[in-house]
């Protein structure tokens, strides 16, 4: 136990909650180039897929393609509209650490970017899918509530040994979450929107299952980390998120330890399926088999 209660001891140069000095003023022309390289590829395939909360929160934070953004000026705008700020990380912090700068609305992005020979996959969140991906949803009252609420949950679930279960609410909204809306199914989920591929997998691929949302289903279903998603949720709107987590969760937490994971790749019974998908994708890239 470090000395202001988080488990984990920071980094060499970290501050105890493991928040560094961004270093805008050290980024290379190159880092530069690879912000502006990932930006203009995700803008070739986001309007009409993103979700307008997040197309709006790129307007609304003067997030153009311009480079690495400076997270001190971005974060001026950010708390002017829903009191969120970001801080600088050296890449993923302790659980405890993280729900702790939720709930008081900082959201801990990683400072670095990812390597020019590696725009496609990343094993820790760099700037791009930090800033890019998470930080415009911010911008939204709703979605910024919560995500405050997350970091409070996420304490609580800490505390009742059922992180795991509040893990997969996070990775099936904040990180691969669909929404309805008038036009169609849009992206919010920033894994997705902060991948060229994905973005265009998760709304028109055959293969995934797409069903509606809900919050027991999602925290029976484990989820990958390696590959696109076998299912997507998909919230009717952001308030939806929000109420959600005015729910007390103690007692679904004691009905999900009686409660089996759910297969990836299954349909449940009183699923709302929006759309049944084939899973060809992930049968292919499991035995690398043409189906
Ligand atoms: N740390 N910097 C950072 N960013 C994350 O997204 C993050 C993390 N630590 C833990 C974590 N995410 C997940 O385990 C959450 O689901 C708790
Ligand atoms: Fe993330």
């Amino acid at each position: 136990m470090s000395a202001d209660g988080f488990l984990g001891a920071p980094p060499e140069g970290a501050a105890a909650d493991w928040t560094i000095p961004q270093g805008w003023d050290r980024y290379t022309a190159q880092e530069h180039q690879t912000w502006v390289t990932l930006y203009e590829r995700q803008f070739k395939v986001l309007p009409g897929r993103a979700c307008d909360a997040f197309l709006h929160g790129l307007e609304a934070l003067d997030l153009h393609g311009d480079g690495i953004p400076d997270f001190e000026r971005m974060s001026e705008r950010l708390r002017a509209l829903t009191g969120w700020t970001v801080v600088a990380v050296p890449g993923l912090v302790p659980d405890d650490v993280f729900f702790d700068h939720l709930a008081n609305r900082r959201f801990p992005a990683g400072n670095f970017i990812r390597r020019p020979d590696e725009l496609d996959y990343l094993q820790e969140p760099d700037v791009f899918h930090d800033v890019f991906g998470h930080v415009p949803m911010l911008t939204d009252p709703s979605f910024a509530d919560y995500m405050a609420a997350y970091g409070r949950g996420g304490a609580r679930a800490l505390q009742l040994g059922q992180l795991h279960n509040l893990a997969r609410l996070y990775w099936y909204t904040v990180e691969f979450g669909l929404m309805q809306s008038p036009q169609g199914l849009r992206i919010y989920g920033a894994g997705i929107v902060s991948s060229r591929a994905e973005s265009i997998f998760s709304l028109e691929d055959g293969s995934p299952n797409r069903i509606a949302f809900d919050l027991e289903r999602v925290m029976r279903t484990p989820y990958r980390i390696d590959d696109f998603q076998q299912v997507y949720f998909v919230v009717p709107s952001i308030e939806t998120l929000q109420e959600v987590t005015q729910r007390d969760f103690g007692p679904i937490y004691q009905r999900l330890t009686q409660a089996p994971d759910i297969a990836i790749d299954a349909i449940a019974d009183d699923d709302e399926v929006l759309s049944r998908g084939d899973q060809a994708y992930a049968l292919e890239r499991a035995h690398g088999q043409t189906v």
